[in-house]
């Protein structure tokens, strides 16, 4: 693709030239578009297939969004990355395309993660765990910047998309803190940045505390599940299934503690 040029004032610029840029435009940020498509419908066949074989949804919801031009062109010149050419934008954005995953518990987080990178036609790029090393202001989550297949009608492309996974505890800070920083400009007083360090390190606790009862219903519910095994019951009489019985269904392997 040809190196961008410099943007001259509009009227220099003929309607032409104008609408082949829109047009390249258009073309760029429509692979990133795709790919979030693509890494979409990856999360929801995961989420469906974990509610069927689990009985369990271990994402809360997800949220997609593409960089505006602006915000792409920003970045760029922010970290002096060079001419601004569609092949370098695409080398040095890596969040152009950018998907985040909100699960209601911490373990959630790596099991999403460990899935999507059992997939073999993903690519990880890269990957900053957050959590077990939040950032010094008290942001938490897990990127993974991940090179997602995307096929068209004449070409295949390996596209980039950010993946930010987190909690809910963890995403209510984000956002709150998010804003402050852009009410004040970037330059919070120091007084709000304590507080909000307090706050993640509240949220931190919430999240450990919850995955710990987490755990304690699960193993409630297994025991329970195995203890149904073992017993059928009509008009409320309870009558346990006799081990004989058990051993005759699979060749004496059922019924048997694991
Ligand atoms: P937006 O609008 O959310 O996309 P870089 O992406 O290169 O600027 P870096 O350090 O390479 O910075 O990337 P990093 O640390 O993986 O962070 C990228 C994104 O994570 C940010 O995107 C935010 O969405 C989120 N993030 C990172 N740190 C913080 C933080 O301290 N507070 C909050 N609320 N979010 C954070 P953008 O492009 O900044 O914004």
């Amino acid at each position: 693709m040809n190196p961008i040029k410099p943007i001259s004032p509009m009227n220099t610029l003929s309607m032409q030239q104008i609408k082949q840029f829109k047009n390249e435009i258009t073309r760029f940020m429509m692979t990133y578009k795709f790919a979030l498509d693509e890494m979409e419908t990856r999360i929801e066949i995961l989420q469906e297939e974990f509610q069927l074989l689990h009985d369990y949804n271990p994402i809360e919801h997800t949220k997609s969004r593409l960089k505006s031009p602006e915000s792409i062109i920003n970045k760029m010149y922010r970290k002096n990355c060079g001419a601004l050419s569609f092949p370098n934008i695409r080398n040095h954005i890596k969040d152009i395309a950018g998907l985040r995953i909100t699960c209601s518990f911490l373990s959630d987080i790596y099991r999403i993660s460990d899935m999507l990178k059992k997939q073999t036609d993903l690519r990880i790029l890269e990957e900053k765990d957050y959590i077990s090393r939040p950032k010094p202001n008290g942001y938490r989550s897990l990127h993974l910047i991940i090179e997602v297949p995307v096929f068209m009608s004449d070409r295949q492309e390996r596209v980039c998309v950010e993946v930010q996974i987190r909690t809910i505890a963890m995403d209510f800070w984000a956002s709150l803190e998010h804003k402050i920083y852009y009410k004040y400009n970037k330059t919070v007083p120091s007084k709000l940045l304590d507080e909000l360090k307090d706050a993640a390190h509240a949220a931190a606790a919430l999240d450990k505390q919850m995955e710990r009862l987490h755990n304690e219903i699960q193993e409630i519910r297994e025991s329970e599940e195995e203890a149904e095994m073992n017993r059928i019951v009509i008009r409320n009489q309870e009558f346990p299934l006799p081990p004989a019985l058990l051993q005759l269904l699979d060749g004496g392997t059922s019924g048997k503690a694991e």
